[in-house]
């Protein structure tokens, strides 16, 4: 495998820049949605194929978003594309693609677990984002497991280990490092789908166990079982885990989680099945603070809900919005700036800013220059000021958002259910710069990398790039 060194990536993430790999979910540990990349497309036609690069066909359905790293670009999705007729029938699958070209490289594939959508929901395929580093990807497979694989498969003729037990091991097969079953080793009880994008510190990778409640929506088969794990990454072993929820889960828990210096210390955060959002000294699992994003007097599943969307930390700061299902449709949803230097239960010692007019939001925050970007289920995206939480606009774009707002440089990508992808300007003032429909619902985010624009839909991946066109 070849060796990366991830930090050149942050380092030049730092200032505007042209290149840059888009390693993780979030793009660095702190999961702001933000890049300081210039250059980029701010107008496009996929019927056209003006600006576009290269267009690569996915599964059905795709809910993992993209990461690009060591001129990679991989994705969750299905096996409906079966692109191997030895590897048939509905899988969850991560494929691989040159990030140059776009020509396919490499899939994982994994059968659905037999005990069917209680644990694995049939065609929903892989909806982990890898994190990439030091030439090794690490993602969460729908069989609930922590895959580390080599980013480049067996195209360096070299089967990585320790694991060495693949039955395939071709061309376009995966090139396994190590697994971890958190359904065997922890005991986790995955709601509908396992689907954590893990994030890294030091030696330790963080990851959700998805652990929930079974299909009748009372019961909790593992109420012992861990949240949040951390794993020795070269090893694949267990160093720490956490079960605060207990009991309490509401539903499933598919938030993921970020890592970031708050006050000195070096915190995990992970915003958990019982609507609380933690923070935990990174290296040893302390847990530091506990932060409930739900008004006491609220009632699941009507007002009450989970959290779904990513911790990002930004100077000392947590900022976290809740949300249900896309299953279960709209309803009131809640957004706070959380001070998470303060200890012990800081629902209300932390609390810095509450925003209530948000509907139910599974996105993640875009924060830049004084503003915060968020977006909700309902279809509307909102500025605000950072400070105090006070708006300064909100944009309807008409049709349910999955993704989550991206800021590049001056201008905040984000697409809705409609396929349309809207791109607006960064500033205290709305002004729509470009809409344009990607041909199918887009639930992913747009991610930016070395000059490119990746967009996905449902069953397509493309490639943007000012100046390109796609031969019809
Ligand atoms: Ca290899
Ligand atoms: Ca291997």
């Amino acid at each position: 495998m070849r060796r990366i060194i991830l930090s050149t990536a942050l380092i030049l993430a730092a200032s505007s820049v042209l290149y840059a790999d888009w390693p993780m979910w979030g793009g660095t540990p702190s999961r702001n949605m933000v890049s300081s990349m210039t250059g980029l497309p701010t107008t496009w036609d996929v019927k056209t194929g003006k600006n576009v690069k290269w267009v690569a066909e996915l599964g059905s359905q795709s809910y993992g978003n993209p990461t690009v790293a060591n001129g990679v670009v991989m994705i969750g999705t299905n096996n409906e594309a079966t692109r191997d007729p030895k590897q048939p029938g509905d899988r969850g699958v991560l494929m691989a693609f040159s990030e140059e070209t776009g020509e396919f490289m490499w899939q994982a594939t994994f059968e659905k677990l037999s005990s069917g959508r209680a644990n694995d929901w049939p065609y929903q395929g892989i909806a982990s984002s890898p994190l990439v580093m030091d030439g090794v990807a690490y993602f969460t497979s729908n069989r609930g497991q922590i895959i580390a694989a080599d980013v480049q498969g067996f195209h360096d003729n070299d089967n990585d280990g320790p694991y060495k037990d693949e039955k395939l091991t071709g061309k376009n097969d995966l090139d396994i490092i190590w697994i971890f079953d958190m359904m065997e080793e922890v005991g986790a009880f995955p709601h509908n789908l396992s689907n954590c994008s893990p994030v890294v510190d030091g030696d330790l990778l963080f990851c959700s166990t998805s652990n929930g409640q079974d299909e009748s929506h009372v019961n909790i088969p593992s109420p012992k079982a861990p949240s949040l794990i951390a794993v020795n990454r070269t090893t694949g072993k267990l160093v720490w885990e956490d079960n605060s929820v207990g009991d309490r889960i509401l539903h499933g828990q598919w938030s993921t989680p970020s890592v970031g210096d708050i006050g000195g210390v070096r915190q995990v955060v992970h915003a958990q099945g019982d609507g609380w959002v933690r923070g935990y000294e990174a290296q040893t699992g302390k847990k530091l603070w506990e932060f409930d994003t739900n008004p006491k007097e609220s009632l699941w599943p009507k007002t009450r809900n989970e959290v779904i969307s990513t911790p990002v930390i930004f100077e000392n700061v947590v900022y976290i919005s809740n949300g249900q299902d896309p299953e279960h449709g709209e309803g009131v949803g809640h957004a706070y700036a959380i001070d998470a230097t303060k200890r012990g239960d800081i629902t209300q010692s932390g609390m810095i800013w509450h925003f209530d007019k948000i509907r139910r939001s599974i996105s993640t925050a875009a924060i830049k220059d004084g503003l915060i970007y968020l977006a909700d289920f309902s279809g509307f995206l909102h500025c605000l000021d950072l400070k105090t939480g006070k708006p300064y606009w909100t944009h309807d774009l008409f049709a349910a958002i999955w993704g989550s707002p991206m800021l590049i440089n001056d201008k905040v990508y984000l697409g809705d259910e409609d396929g349309d992808v809207v791109v607006v300007e960064h500033s205290k003032t709305f002004k729509l710069v470009s809409e344009q429909n990607m041909g199918s619902s887009v639930y992913a985010t747009a991610v930016p990398a070395n000059g490119k624009l990746f967009i996905m839909n449902r069953n397509q991946l493309y490639a943007l790039q000012e100046g390109a066109q796609l031969k019809k």
